[in-house]
């Protein structure tokens, strides 16, 4: 089957699925904010993971699609559930940049925060460098209208690529993530436990809120602790689960 087909169907079929990780806060003084990660359900029931299915979106056009998928879905998730929504700061969607270049993709995020009654502040964009490098006006656009209402910002994948720190400059962004590439291994790898210092102090000075992902073992988290960055996200903490477990468990147990 074709990708844009596959895609379609899996829209319509109510074949995209909700996952979420938790930014697990290291001071009292932050909450706890969760990313949504989609995933598509094949016939046979497995799950494929976005990477899998996404820059073929994007090469075919249908991305904002799943984007706008994902926004609804939050929406509606968090209308039905105000008490977990109150219990968060904030939920992370990430947005393909070639979402940005659709029409109607601002009103559309607009229309559908009002229309379930969810606070912009609720909601959180996730963008990569490549998302911006091709639309850095609609990118902006975007932003200024969301920021407008209450959203904040975060630039994913910061260090991976080649422009990372231009448009850091650039983007007026809350959140700076470090590219868990260097997150992985930090803890037995000492030039990338130095890059991820070098990143949160940058962080720091512009006044970014840093989250750190793919902590994946104490001793990575206790360094980034003691680097001073604010959240963390990875397998150590939290794997990714379905949203409406992650939506199910109790603020205590969290
Ligand atoms: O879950 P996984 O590690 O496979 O995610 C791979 C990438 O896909 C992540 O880096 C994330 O930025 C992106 N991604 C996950 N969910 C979404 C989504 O709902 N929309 C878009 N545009 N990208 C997503
Ligand atoms: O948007 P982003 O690229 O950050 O998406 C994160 C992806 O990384 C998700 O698909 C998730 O399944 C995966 N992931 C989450 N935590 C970890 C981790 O600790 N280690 C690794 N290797 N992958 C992770
Ligand atoms: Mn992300
Ligand atoms: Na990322």
């Amino acid at each position: 089957m074709e990708w844009l087909e596959r895609i379609n169907l899996a829209i319509k079929g109510d074949q995209l699925v909700l996952y979420a990780q938790q930014l697990v806060p290291q001071t009292d003084a932050l909450g706890m904010r969760i990313e949504v990660l989609v995933r598509m359900r094949t016939e046979g029931g497995d799950l494929i993971p976005p990477g899998a299915f996404l820059p073929a979106a994007e090469r075919f056009g249908v991305a904002h699609f799943i984007d706008r998928w994902v926004i609804e879905e939050v929406c509606r998730k968090f209308s039905e559930s105000p008490a977990f929504m109150g219990s968060i700061d904030a939920c992370h969607i990430n947005i393909s940049g070639t979402s940005f270049g659709e029409k109607d993709f601002t009103k559309f995020t607009l229309k559908t925060l009002n229309q379930y009654a969810i606070p912009a502040k609720k909601i959180c964009f996730e963008i990569t460098e490549t998302a911006a490098i091709s639309n850095l006006k609609l990118v902006h656009d975007y932003m200024g209208c969301l920021r407008e209402q209450g959203s904040s910002f975060a630039l994913d994948d910061f260090g991976a690529g080649l422009s990372s720190f231009a448009y850091l400059k650039q983007l007026p962004v809350e959140y700076l993530k470090i590219d868990g590439s260097f997150v992985k291994n930090m803890a037995t790898d000492d030039a990338d436990c130095a890059m991820v210092r070098a990143i949160s102090d940058i962080g720091r000075a512009l006044g970014k809120i840093m989250v750190a992902e793919f902590v994946e073992d104490q001793k990575s988290l206790d360094l980034l602790s003691e680097m001073g960055v604010e959240y963390a996200q990875g397998y150590h903490t939290h794997r990714p689960e379905p949203l409406v477990d992650v939506m199910s468990i109790s603020n205590n147990e969290r």
